[in-house]
């Protein structure tokens, strides 16, 4: 086996529905962290470590896997996700045209201190690539919000990055900020994966690409693209919030705002398939269903 600087970590169900630890080898392929003694991400994200452990585990003889042969599962065991918001000036521009209501909190809550930080799904409402995301039946405009994720273990050390999609209902959101929570926090609202990349730190993070495609009957209806440096604000800083007097005993996963909002025009229809790439991780893909 194999390790690189890119190393990335996924959970996948083999062809006998085991739910199984792996570490990509390239496009095509996987090595099955099972016996080498992984059975959880969570051994390894907890291991300060985990470069020198996988770097023992090369020595190992692994199953070499087909991706074709695998379902890959969301790369989440038992961290709470929550979200950042209106860490880009794109997000807070779109979002202040949305509410005259609410656009002087989200004009402070840029510039302040303090980050908007709020919940946003737990492990086992998760969805991975290859997956519906939801739009609520009870919303006319809603959109995805592709967003660098940040994963964090139960020191509060950020570990590695995955591909988020903070799913929203933007008419909701803005008939009135306090309706946040039903506007981001319903079935299938949030979809991660395709695995975590490991070890990268905030400055190789930063120089990664998001691009965003949404397709509908096969034809592009939207593209999007930002940079990763246009976050204002630090990873650390996020993290270290996040982490302000409450404890995540198995780490948590925190999306970090979106840069890319489509057009007023736009909403998603039920069946649009949505692609977002960021550069130095991968692609999550996923479709829509009403729920
Ligand atoms: O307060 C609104 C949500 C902000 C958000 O989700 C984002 O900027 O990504
Ligand atoms: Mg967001």
């Amino acid at each position: 086996m194999r390790t690189s600087c890119a190393m990335k970590l996924c959970r996948f169900t083999n062809k006998s529905d085991e739910v199984r630890v792996g570490l990509i080898a390239d496009d095509s392929s996987m090595f099955d962290l099972t016996p080498a003694g992984i059975t959880q991400m969570l051994q390894l994200l907890e291991n300060e470590n985990f470069v020198a452990q996988l770097t023992q585990l090369a020595k190992k003889k692994l199953p070499r896997i087909a991706l074709s042969e695998i379902k890959l599962l969301t790369p989440v065991e038992r961290q709470e996700i929550w979200a950042a918001g209106v860490t880009y000036l794109r997000s807070k521009t779109a979002r202040m045209e949305e509410s005259d209501f609410s656009a002087s909190a989200y004009d402070k809550v840029y510039a302040a201190e303090r980050p908007e930080i709020f919940f946003k799904s737990l492990p086992e409402k998760v969805v991975g690539t290859n997956e519906a995301v939801g739009i609520r039946r009870d919303a006319k405009w809603n959109v995805p919000e592709p967003e660098l994720s940040l994963v964090i273990n139960s020191k509060g050390k950020i570990v590695g990055h995955t591909v988020g999609n903070d799913m929203s209902s933007r008419d909701i959101e803005g008939e009135n900020l306090l309706y946040l929570p039903q506007a981001k926090i319903y079935e299938r609202s949030c979809a991660l994966g395709p695995w975590i990349h490991l070890g990268a730190n905030e400055a190789e993070a930063r120089g990664w690409k998001i691009k965003i495609k949404i397709q509908r009957g096969g034809q592009n209806v939207f593209n999007g693209e930002t940079s990763v440096s246009q976050i204002k604000r630090s990873f650390e800083q996020l993290a270290e919030f996040l982490f302000r007097s409450q404890k995540f005993p198995h780490g948590a996963i925190l999306l970090t705002g979106t840069g890319i909002v489509p057009p007023e025009t736009f909403t998603l229809h039920e069946k649009d398939e949505i692609g977002i790439e960021i550069s130095g991780i991968g692609l999550l893909k996923n479709f829509v269903a009403v729920v």
